[in-house]
C-alpha cells in the first residue's frame, strides 16, 4: 500500500497541543505517513525558568537523513526554528533534498507567550528559507514582524501585507486572520489574484496549536496533489472544526482537537 509522505522541522511542545505533536495528530487524521525532525523541547511550566531546549544541528541533520534516506517524503512542513544556525542548516537540506511542497509556517511566538524564534533569526528565515516555499503561513502578529507595518486590522491590511511578502520568494502567501475583528477570514494570494477564506468566528481562548495544525494539514493536502487552492480550503475546514471543538484541560491555554472533523462533520450543522 502506498501512502502520501509529510515530514514536520519542527519543536516539540510538551503538553501535546502544538508543534510537534500537532503536527503528527493532524498527519493522521488526514491519513498521510508522518514523520518529524524535533529542532527544541518546549516544555514550559511554573517550576522551570528556561523551557526551551535546543537540538545541536547534527542532531536535526540525522533525523531529517532517516526520513529522507529511510522513507522520503511527498510534503514537509516547517515551525519552530528557533535560531540563525538551525534555519540555515534546514534550509540547506530542504534544497538538497529538492522537495517542492514546502510549507513555512513563520513560527515566532507560543500562545504561552514563548519566543520561539529568536529576533536575530528573522532576516535568515526570510532570505535562505522563503524562496524555498511553495507557501508561507504567517498569522496577523506574523505578517506585522515580518513586513514592519503597523496596521494589521482589516482584510485589505493583509492584502497589502501578502504583495510584499510575496516578493520574498514564496510561490503562495496565506495571511491568517484568525483574530481579525471581522471574522477569522484568511488571505491567500498567488502574486496575481487574491482568494478569501472565510469561516465563522468561535469564541474560545484554548486555541493552542491551531497554526501548526493548519500548516500541518496543508502539507497533508499537498503530498496528496491537491493544488493549493484545494489544500487551503480542506485545512481551513479541518481547523475549524479542531477550534470549535478545542479541549480545555487543568489550566492555561487548552488545545485544538484535532479529531473533531472526523467525529463531528456528520453532526455539525
Ligand atoms: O503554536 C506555536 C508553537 C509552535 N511550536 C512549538 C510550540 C508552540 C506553542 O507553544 O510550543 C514547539
Amino acid at each position: 500500500m502506498s501512502i502520501p509522505r509529510v515530514l514536520t522541522i519542527a519543536g516539540s511542545a510538551a503538553q501535546g497541543s502544538a508543534g510537534i505533536q500537532a503536527d503528527l495528530k493532524t498527519f493522521e487524521e488526514r491519513d498521510v505517513y508522518g514523520m518529524s525532525v524535533i529542532t527544541a523541547i518546549v516544555a514550559n511550566h511554573s517550576k522551570t525558568e528556561k523551557g526551551i531546549f535546543t537540538n545541536s544541528l547534527e542532531a536535526i541533520e540525522a533525523q531529517f537523513y532517516a526520513s529522507y534516506e529511510h522513507v522520503g517524503f511527498d510534503a514537509l512542513k516547517t515551525g519552530m526554528l528557533f535560531t540563525k544556525d538551525i534555519i540555515e542548516r534546514v534550509s540547506q537540506l530542504i534544497r538538497e533534498s529538492g522537495v517542492q511542497h514546502v510549507v513555512v509556517d513563520p513560527v515566532m511566538i507560543g500562545k504561552m507567550g514563548s519566543q520561539l524564534l529568536k529576533d536575530d533569526a528573522i532576516d535568515t528565515m526570510v532570505n535562505s528559507l522563503f524562496p524555498l516555499a511553495a507557501v508561507i503561513t504567517p498569522n496577523l502578529h506574523e505578517a506585522i514582524r515580518l513586513t514592519g507595518k503597523t496596521n494589521m486590522n482589516t482584510v485589505e491590511d493583509m492584502k497589502e501585507a501578502a504583495k510584499e511578502l510575496y516578493e520574498l520568494g514564496p510561490s503562495y502567501i496565506l495571511v491568517k486572520g484568525g483574530t481579525l475583528k471581522e471574522g477569522a477570514i484568511d488571505v491567500l494570494y498567488d502574486g496575481n489574484d487574491f482568494i478569501e477564506f472565510r469561516s465563522e468566528r468561535i469564541d474560545t481562548i484554548h486555541t493552542s496549536g491551531a497554526g501548526c495544525s493548519y500548516s500541518a494539514a496543508i502539507a497533508s493536502e499537498l503530498a496528496k496533489g491537491k493544488n493549493m487552492i484545494e489544500a487551503v480550503a480542506e485545512a481551513k475546514t479541518f481547523v475549524t472544526y479542531a477550534i470549535k471543538h478545542a479541549l480545555s484541560f487543568n489550566r492555561g491555554i487548552g488545545s485544538t482537537y484535532h479529531g473533531a472533523m472526523r467525529k463531528y462533520r456528520n453532526h455539525d450543522s
